[in-house]
C-alpha cells in the first residue's frame, strides 16, 4: 500500500487549500452580500480545483451496480495510466504532481458548436450523477467504481453534432514535461480512443470528473475522463483535451499499437479471446491472493441495455 509522505504535499497545494478554507469561513462569518463575487471563480465552479475537494449536488443514479465498491485505495493504487509509467502503482507515485488545471477541451469536426472550451464552462450545463459501474480491464481483473460524471449524450447534444458525424474521437493531452511516461515512445502518444455516435450517446456512457463524490485523482484520470462500462477498460481515455466529430472510424492507441489483439470496439466478451490469454473469467481487485475468479459476463453484465446496439455485427471479426 502507498503512503503519501508530507514531502509529497507541495506547498502550492496547501496555500490553495488554506485560502479556500479561508474564503469559506469568511462567507460563513460575513454573510456578506456580493461575497461570491469576490470570491471568485473557485467557489463557483462545478468542479473545483483543490484535490480531494468534495463534490456537491451529486445526484444517484438509477444505472448503478449495487455490487460493493472497491476501496479508495485499490481505486487510487493499481491503475494503468501510462503517460505515468506502466507499472500499476507508478501513476499514484507520478501523477502526483500533475496540475489538470488550467484545463481546456477542444472540440472538432462535424458539430455546430465547436472550438475550446474552459474545462469549467464545458462541464456547467450538466448535472453531476454517481455511477458505480463494474470496471473490466483487458487483462482480467476488475474493480467496482463509484464514478462522479456527466452523461456524455447531454455533451454531445449541447454540441449539436452534424448527420456527418459517425464517430467521436477523444485525446489525451500530451505533455512530456508533466507526464514523465511520454518521455519514451511507449505508445504513439497522444493517447487516441473513439466511439461510435450511437455508442456515445448511450445513456450508460459518461465523462467522469469524481471518484468517491470527489474530485477525480490525477492518477484516475483528472480532470476529465471517459467512462464505457461495457468494454474493455483501455476504452476509458483519461485526462481529454479533445474531442472530435468525425465521418470515419478514428485510430485508437492500443489498436494502432497491436491490432490483432485490441480492436476499434473492444466490448468486454467472455467468448472471445485475446490472442495470448482467455478472457472468460476476472480476477476482482481487493478479493484477496486466494479468491477465485469469477466469470466474465457478456458487455460486463450491460448486455440487456447495449447488445442492440451491435445487432447484426460479428463481433469475432469486429472484437
Ligand atoms: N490516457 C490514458 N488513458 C487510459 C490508459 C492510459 O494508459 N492512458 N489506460 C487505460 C486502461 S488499460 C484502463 S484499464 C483504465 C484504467 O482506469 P483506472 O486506472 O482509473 O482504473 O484507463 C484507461 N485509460
Ligand atoms: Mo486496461
Amino acid at each position: 500500500m502507498l503512503i503519501r509522505r508530507p514531502a509529497d504535499v507541495r506547498p502550492s497545494e496547501i496555500t490553495s487549500r488554506d485560502n479556500y478554507l479561508n474564503r469559506r469561513r469568511f462567507m460563513q462569518a460575513g454573510g456578506l452580500a456580493g461575497a461570491a463575487a469576490l470570491a471568485g471563480p473557485a467557489l463557483s465552479a462545478v468542479v473545483p480545483d483543490e484535490r480531494r475537494a468534495k463534490l456537491s449536488g451529486v445526484k444517484p443514479s438509477k444505472f448503478s451496480t449495487d455490487e460493493t465498491p472497491n476501496s479508495y485505495d485499490d481505486i487510487t493504487t493499481y491503475n494503468n495510466f501510462y503517460e505515468f509509467g506502466t507499472g500499476k502503482a507508478d501513476p499514484s507515485m507520478y501523477a502526483q504532481d500533475f496540475e489538470p488545471r488550467p484545463w481546456s477541451i477542444t472540440v472538432e469536426g462535424h458539430a455546430q458548436k465547436t472550438g475550446t472550451f474552459h474545462f469549467d464552462d464545458f462541464i456547467k450545463p450538466f448535472g453531476l450523477e454517481e455511477r458505480i459501474y463494474r470496471l473490466r480491464c483487458v487483462e482480467a481483473w476488475s474493480m467496482v467504481i463509484p464514478w462522479v460524471g456527466i452523461p456524455l449524450a447531454d455533451v454531445i447534444k449541447f454540441l449539436q453534432p452534424t448527420s456527418n458525424a459517425k464517430f467521436v474521437a477523444f485525446e489525451t493531452l500530451y505533455d512530456p514535461t508533466q507526464m514523465p511516461g511520454q518521455r519514451r515512445h511507449v505508445l504513439d502518444w497522444p493517447y487516441r480512443e473513439g466511439l461510435t455516435i450511437a455508442e456515445a450517446t448511450h445513456p450508460l456512457t459518461i465523462l467522469a470528473v469524481g471518484l468517491y463524490g470527489e474530485v477525480l485523482p490525477n492518477q484516475d484520470g483528472a480532470p476529465i475522463r471517459l467512462v464505457v462500462p461495457w468494454k474493455y477498460g483501455f476504452k476509458g481515455i483519461k485526462s481529454i483535451v479533445r474531442m472530435r466529430f468525425v465521418e470515419s472510424m478514428p485510430p485508437t492507441t492500443w489498436n494502432m499499437a497491436a491490432p490483432h489483439e485490441y480492436g476499434f470496439y473492444a466490448n468486454v466478451n467472455p467468448h472471445v479471446d485475446h490472442p495470448r490469454w482467455s478472457q472468460a473469467r476476472e480476477r476482482r481487485i481487493g478479493s484477496g491472493l486466494f479468491a477465485s475468479m469469477q466469470p466474465t459476463l457478456m458487455f460486463n453484465g450491460y448486455g440487456d441495455q447495449v447488445a442492440h446496439l451491435y445487432d447484426g455485427l460479428d463481433l469475432r471479426k469486429n472484437f
